[in-house]
């Protein structure tokens, strides 16, 4: 071979390897990565959370489909710094497949506000008030107007059968009260399984379009403390405060019966999540009290209801739908413990004592 050859052979070789390494590279950027996989990839993907758009449809459509999205924050807020080392270790504050675990103390609500508070969220609270329920109406909302939502666009959804003892209270700028009709019942057992029902119709009648988070409440309580943005999120359950101390999930209340559709065995379970307070996202709220409206009518098909009635089917659904916020028993106390622990800094809402003969229809 003369030197013109080799040199050729050469040439062509190197000329190889370019054409091949540009091959290979030309659909990657500088990290070597095809550039499709480095793009910066959104938290959730860009179908559940669509981007952009102030206006107040954008932003409704963004909020049916996820939490807030930008943890956006107005430049100049003052607030205590946080801190690395410095917090809550009395309490656990994360789940086990890391949601957070909500305490006083584990969160800053002027700085939850203003995030929230910059996407203007509409929030809905359904709450059923039948028969002598409505006289717990006047405490509720007007303790509500205190420490609720307080800045942010609410609306109470009050269902009831008794419109004329529905009390008037002035509402603040943006707070109001939408009462709905529902039939009366003999059981009690019937109404707290139809809370699930009337927040099915609620969203597909009216919430769709009024609001992106939605809560049930019970009515027998009242406000003591600030309740704001930190409790937002797509699916938030609150602590049962009978039994979050409880280390054995074989110990929960849950429904044993296999028969029943909100059957967990005992050897399953997180925690004991209360059915007086629960929310979350319009979508991810329909889903919940749809599936457990479903269950706790296939359980009447078959002769059953469930042993703590929508609180049973509630426990169900957030064991296989894991919540993506859990509030601890702040966000919902009772006046029936008489004491208050030191892991509860604060009493948010309390529920009251009553006379349970005398304000439900059947005992
Ligand atoms: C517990 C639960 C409650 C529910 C119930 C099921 C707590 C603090 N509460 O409360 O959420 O799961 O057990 O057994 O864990 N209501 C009426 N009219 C009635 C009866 C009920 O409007 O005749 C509504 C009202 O909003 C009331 C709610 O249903 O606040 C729950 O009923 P309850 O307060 O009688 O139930 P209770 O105290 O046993």
């Amino acid at each position: 071979m003369n030197k013109l050859h080799s040199f050729a052979g050469v040439t062509g070789f190197f000329a190889l390897v370019v054409l091949g390494l540009i091959y290979v590279y030309r659909d990657r950027d500088f990290t070597g990565l095809p550039s499709e996989l480095n793009r910066p990839q959104p938290a959730v993907s860009a179908a559940l959370c669509p981007a952009g758009g102030t206006s107040a449809p954008e932003r409704a459509h963004r909020f049916s489909r996820c939490d807030v999205g930008d943890l956006l924050m107005t430049p100049g807020l003052k607030y205590e710094q946080p801190s690395t080392l410095i917090g809550r270790t009395d309490v656990n504050s994360v789940t086990n497949w890391n949601a957070p675990l909500v305490w006083e103390g584990t969160f800053d609500p002027v700085i939850m506000d203003d995030i929230y508070k910059r996407e203007d969220p509409r929030i809905a609270v359904v709450v059923l008030a039948v028969g002598k329920y409505t006289q717990f109406l006047k405490g509720f909302l007007e303790t509500g107007e205190k420490y609720f939502f307080v800045g942010f666009r609410l609306t109470y959804y009050i269902y009831t059968d008794n419109k004329e003892n529905v009390p008037r209270i002035d509402m603040s700028p943006g707070h109001n009260v939408s009462i709905k009709d529902v039939p009366s019942a003999k059981r009690w057992q019937d109404v707290v399984l139809s809370k699930m029902k009337w927040a099915m119709v609620s969203i597909e009648e009216w919430l769709y379009k009024e609001a992106d988070y939605v809560f049930m409440m019970d009515v027998d309580s009242v406000f003591r403390g600030h309740f704001g943005a930190e409790s937002l999120g797509r699916l938030v359950a609150v602590l049962h405060r009978g039994y979050y101390r409880d280390t054995k999930r074989h110990d929960f209340p849950y429904e044993r019966r296999r028969e029943s559709t909100a059957y967990i065995p005992a050897e399953e379970g997180d925690y004991y999540y209360t059915a007086a307070v629960w929310g979350g996202l319009v979508d991810d709220m329909y889903k919940l009290v749809k599936k457990c409206h479903e269950n706790s009518e296939e359980d009447a098909k078959n002769g059953l209801e469930a042993v703590w009635q929508e609180e049973s089917h509630l426990n169900k659904y957030f064991l296989y739908n894991k919540p993506t916020k859990v509030l601890s028993p702040e966000y919902l106390w009772s006046d029936y413990e008489g004491w208050i622990p030191k892991d509860i800094k604060v009493v948010r809402i309390s529920q009251l004592l009553k006379n349970y003969k005398e304000v439900r229809p059947n005992w």
